[in-house]
C-alpha cells in the first residue's frame, strides 16, 4: 500500500478541470512556459495523487495482482519524480527543460497501462471467476482511472507540444493537440480509411462509407469544431471496427443550433445494417470485465482488429471527457446506430475528472444488497405442485 504521506496531502485537493476554450486561450497568446511549468507541478501530482487513492481501494484480491502492481509502481515512481519540482523555481536556469523531459519520461512510462490493467483483470478472472460485484466496482474504477489517464495525458501533451522544440509542421493551426477549426469529415474519413485496411485483411471486404452532413448553423458549409482530432480519430475507429462488415455505413450528423443556445452539440451517427445486437447485449459491450480477453495469439505482423476489447468504453471515456457520450441503439434483426455526442462550444466543454473523496470511497466499500427487481424464475412454475394446491 501506498505509505508515501505525500499522496495523502495532494489527494486532497480536487483536479481542476480546464475547458477546450481555456487550453486554447493559454496556448494562443505567447503561451507562458513558467505559468504552465507553475500550474501542472501541482496540477499533475493532485491528479495522480486522487488517482492512486483510488486504486487502493481495489478488492485485495486484484490488488494483489503482479500487473495492477506493476502499473501502481509506475504511478509511484511518476508521482515521486514529480514531486522533485516541488520546490525549484522556474528561474532556476534548469527546471524548465528538466521538467519537460521527465514529462515526456512520464508519458511514455505510462504507455501501456490500458492493456497492462486488462492483463491484471485476466489475472483476476481466471484465479476467481466472474462476480458481479467485483465487476460493478472494476467498471466503476477503469472509468474513472483511465478518465484520469485521459486527463493526465492532455496535460502533458499540451505542455510538451506548446514548448517542447518537436513542433508539429503538418499542422501549423494546431494549438497542442486542439484544432480550433477540425473538420469532422475529414476525420471520419480518415478513421475510416485506416479501420478499412484492417478490415480487408481480416474480411475480404469492407462496408462502404456514405457521409451525409446537416449543418444546422451554416447549410452546406463543412462541419467543424474546435476539438482534439486524435481523441474523435480514435472513437471513430473503434467504431468502425466494431461495425458490422459488409454493410452499407451511412454516416449522418447535425449540428444543431437551438436559438437560446440552451444546447450546442454536434451528434455523429454510424449506422450499420448488419442484424443488431440484443438489447441485453448492449451493456456487455461496455464491461471491462465480461470483455476481458486474453490476447489472441497473432501471426508475426498481424495487426489485432479487436485488441483487449477496450475500443468501446474507452472511446466512450474519449467522449464524455469533454462533456459528450458515445450511445449504442440497435434494433435486432436490422442494424446498430452508434451516436457520439460533441459539445460544440468550447467554452462548454469542460474536462470531466473523477474526485476523490467520501462518496467515490463509499461506491468500493458498500457492500451489495440483494437484488431490489424481481428476478425472472428460470422455470415456470408449475401450478399442479404448488403446495397451496
Ligand atoms: C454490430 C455490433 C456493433 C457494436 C458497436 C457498434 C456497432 C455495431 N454493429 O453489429
Amino acid at each position: 500500500k501506498n505509505t508515501n504521506p505525500k499522496i495523502e496531502y495532494y489527494s486532497r485537493f480536487s483536479p481542476s478541470p480546464l475547458s477546450i476554450k481555456q487550453f486554447l486561450d493559454f496556448g494562443r497568446d505567447n503561451a507562458c512556459e513558467k505559468t504552465s511549468y507553475m500550474f501542472l507541478r501541482k496540477e499533475l501530482p493532485v491528479r495522480l495523487a486522487n488517482t492512486m487513492r483510488e486504486v487502493n481501494l481495489l478488492p485485495d484480491n486484484l490488488l494483489s495482482q503482479p500487473s495492477v502492481r506493476l502499473v501502481q509502481k509506475w504511478y509511484m515512481q511518476s508521482f515521486v519524480e514529480l514531486l522533485g519540482y516541488e520546490n525549484r523555481k522556474p528561474e532556476d536556469p534548469h527546471a524548465l527543460n528538466d521538467f519537460l523531459e521527465l514529462l515526456i519520461e512520464i508519458r511514455n512510462r505510462h504507455n501501456d497501462v490500458v492493456p497492462t490493467m486488462a492483463q491484471g483483470v485476466i489475472e483476476y478472472k481466471e484465479k476467481f471467476g466472474f462476480d458481479p460485484f467485483i465487476s460493478s466496482n472494476i467498471q466503476y474504477f477503469l472509468d474513472r482511472f483511465y478518465t484520469n489517464r485521459i486527463s493526465f495525458r492532455m496535460l502533458i501533451n499540451q505542455h510538451t507540444l506548446l514548448f517542447g522544440n518537436d513542433t508539429n509542421p503538418a499542422h501549423p493551426k494546431h494549438i497542442g493537440s486542439i484544432d480550433p477549426t477540425c473538420n469532422v469529415s475529414e476525420v471520419v474519413s480518415d478513421a475510416y480509411d485506416t479501420a478499412k485496411m484492417l478490415c480487408e485483411k481480416y474480411y475480404l471486404a469492407a462496408p462502404a462509407l456514405k457521409i451525409e452532413e446537416f449543418n444546422m448553423k451554416a447549410p452546406k458549409k463543412p462541419i467543424q469544431v474546435v476539438y482534439v482530432p486524435s481523441h474523435l480519430f480514435h472513437m471513430l475507429f473503434e467504431l468502425f471496427k466494431v461495425s458490422a462488415p459488409l454493410t452499407l455505413l451511412i454516416l449522418l450528423w447535425c449540428l444543431n443550433s437551438f436559438s437560446l443556445s440552451l444546447s450546442i452539440s454536434l451528434s455523429l451517427q454510424i449506422s450499420d445494417r448488419g442484424g443488431g445486437v440484443p438489447l441485453r447485449k448492449i451493456d456487455r459491450l461496455f464491461n471491462y470485465m465480461y470483455s476481458t480477453a486474453p490476447t489472441p495469439s497473432l501471426e508475426p505482423g498481424a495487426v489485432p482488429l479487436a485488441g483487449f476489447g477496450y475500443g468501446l468504453p474507452i472511446s466512450r471515456l474519449y467522449a464524455r471527457y469533454f462533456q459528450g457520450d458515445l450511445k449504442l441503439y440497435s434494433m435486432e434483426g436490422v442494424g446498430t446506430d452508434a451516436v457520439i455526442y460533441l459539445k460544440a462550444l468550447s467554452s462548454e466543454s469542460f474536462e470531466r475528472l473523477p474526485v476523490f473523496n467520501k462518496s467515490a470511497w463509499r461506491h468500493y466499500k458498500t457492500s451489495p444488497e440483494a437484488d431490489d427487481w424481481s428476478n425472472p424464475s428460470k422455470e415456470p412454475r408449475d401450478a399442479s405442485k404448488s403446495k397451496y394446491k
